[in-house]
């Protein structure tokens, strides 16, 4: 057994078993030993950003690492962007990233970079391997370091991948998660008993069980539960409590949580502003609300939350949240607002709804105590071009679950050949393009900032001469595509969407 062939059966045995790749020279090996190892699911990504998001997509729904594979510094820079998300998600994933042997990297050769350095900006963990003897203990420690939620890189020299490997390491154990602090507990307890108490939501406490257990906490304390801006995973829809979102724009952030004397945070961050601005302070929570910490993000946040309600003795809800009602949507031009009450008009229970919407982001989440219960993904990094290749992600992840990418057209471009993935590997993906022909977000933003806004301004902001064709991008990638300007002709739309299998892309003109 080789190197590559180690590596590949290493991660087989810890359970991570897809991998998102663009390969080159370097990785021939590896390419070569999936022949061998058939239980490795590959999956072609056209552009290194495809394959990083389509593995923070997965991280996300599947609860584990998939690999990446990449082409030396320059394949890797093209998948920062998305490794970036993916670590604002923690999301667990392992880079595969092909380099020269060690002895030929003083010659300086075309493709050689500081792959290392690169890493770093984006990865928890690096490490180069440094002989095929040592791959798969290598190999082993990077899936260990990404499985507590971050990017770990690993580095593997072509001549670590074709010499003789060693056999296969012990799996590694998995850490054990730190107990619960009955005193943090109980200062817990006293804040969100006081007036004006607020409990802040994120990682695994927008499970189903942390949100149980939040909606317990609320109705035994009257506090407000409050969700992250941008979460990485929520869980939302009939049965489950509605959650004041943390507004994006700093002054709505401010008003919101200045109202309150006591926040708790249960995986989440203090909340920051996205952006500074001037006269506006970094952080969102004034410094007059006393602020707790009950657990981390990456904590056990929703055994922790059940452990709080416990200790506050509250009630079991049981069925007692009752779904908002379903607005039927009239027909008339689209609109952000009517495309969502269109969409949770027709979404099927368990659909994986990724928000790549920008502008219109978010807009899902207010009518989503009417919907069935359903997977709600966000931009957790603010970079662009996640939304398509998080899809594919999500759709391997859970096979059987449809999954809606709600995109920008600006967005959708940046990684607009995870179509041909979509296509290639018929996935049940149903990419809404709000095709609004400009970057909105950017003239909202100067509009709110009274920024002057001339005529050479406007055109950085506007995808017009010649506007995008959807439908003749969709079709290059063998996507099906319908383009629709009505609420009542995109109801339609997407009604056959979701009924048949494989992709298919919605053109929504707005
Ligand atoms: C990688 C990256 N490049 C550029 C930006 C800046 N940026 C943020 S939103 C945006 C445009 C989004 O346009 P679109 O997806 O059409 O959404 P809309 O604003 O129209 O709602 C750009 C260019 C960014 N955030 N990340
Ligand atoms: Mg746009």
């Amino acid at each position: 057994m080789n190197g590559a062939e180690s590596l590949l059966r290493t991660a087989i045995a810890a359970g991570a078993n897809v991998c998102f790749a663009n390969p080159g020279t370097t990785e021939l090996p590896i390419v070569a030993a999936l022949d061998r190892v058939p239980e490795m699911r590959a999956v072609l990504a056209l552009f290194e950003g495809v394959a990083t998001g389509a593995a923070d997509g997965y991280g996300r729904m599947a609860g584990k690492p998939a690999l990446t594979m990449m082409h030396l510094g320059p394949s890797f820079g093209n998948g920062i962007a998305n490794l970036h998300n993916a670590r604002r998600a923690r999301s667990p994933i392992v880079n595969i990233v092909g380099d020269h042997p060690s002895w030929h990297l003083p010659f300086d050769p075309p493709l050689a970079a500081n792959i290392y350095q690169l890493a770093s900006c984006v990865s928890g963990w690096v490490r180069t391997v440094a002989s095929a003897s040592t791959m798969t203990c290598d190999v082993r420690d990077a899936l260990a370091a990404a499985s507590s939620g971050q990017v770990a890189t690993l580095i593997v020299p072509a001549d670590c991948q074709w010499n003789e490997a060693a056999g296969l390491a012990e799996p590694a154990r998995a850490e054990a998660k730190r107990t619960v602090d009955s005193i943090v507990l109980e200062r817990a307890c006293n804040a969100l008993r006081q007036r004006a108490a607020g409990l802040l939501l994120g990682g695994r406490a927008l499970s189903v069980r942390g949100l149980r257990a939040a909606h317990r906490i609320a109705t035994a304390t009257k506090c407000r539960l409050l969700c992250e801006t941008f979460p990485a995973r929520l869980e939302c829809g009939q049965g489950l409590p509605s959650l004041e979102r943390v507004p994006y724009v700093p002054t709505l952030a401010l008003a919101l949580l200045g109202s309150l004397k006591n926040l708790v945070l249960a995986g989440a961050e203090v909340p920051v502003s996205f952006f500074a601005e001037p006269d506006v302070a970094s952080s969102l929570v004034p410094a007059a609300v006393a602020t707790h910490v009950l657990a981390a993000p990456t904590d056990d946040v929703d055994t922790v939350l059940e452990a709080l309600a416990e200790a506050l003795r509250a009630p079991n809800a049981g069925d007692a949240l009752r779904a908002a009602p379903l607005v039927k949507p009239a027909d008339g031009p689209l609109t952000v607002a009517s495309i969502s009450a269109v969409i949770a008009s027709i979404q099927p229970e368990g659909l994986v709804f990724v928000d790549e919407g920008v502008s219109a982001g978010g807009a899902h989440l207010r009518v989503a105590g009417s919907c069935p219960p359903f997977t709600y993904l966000s931009l957790t990094g603010g970079a662009t071009g996640q939304g398509l290749p998080c899809a594919i992600g999500a759709a391997i992840a859970c096979p059987g679950r449809r999954v809606l990418a709600f995109v920008g057209d600006g967005s959708a471009m940046y990684t607009v050949q995870s179509l041909w993935t979509h296509a290639h590997e018929q996935l049940d993906i149903t990419t809404v393009v709000l095709s609004n022909h400009s970057y909105k977000i950017l003239q909202s933003e100067m509009t709110r900032k009274m920024v002057a806004f001339g005529a050479r301004a406007k055109a950085l902001t506007e995808l017009v001469d010649p506007r995008i064709g959807w439908t003749e991008i969709a079709r290059a990638f063998g996507v099906p595509v319908s383009r629709v300007e009505t609420t009542a002709s995109f109801s339609h739309a997407l009604q056959a969407a979701l009924m048949e299998p494989g992709p298919h892309l919605i053109q929504a003109e707005m």
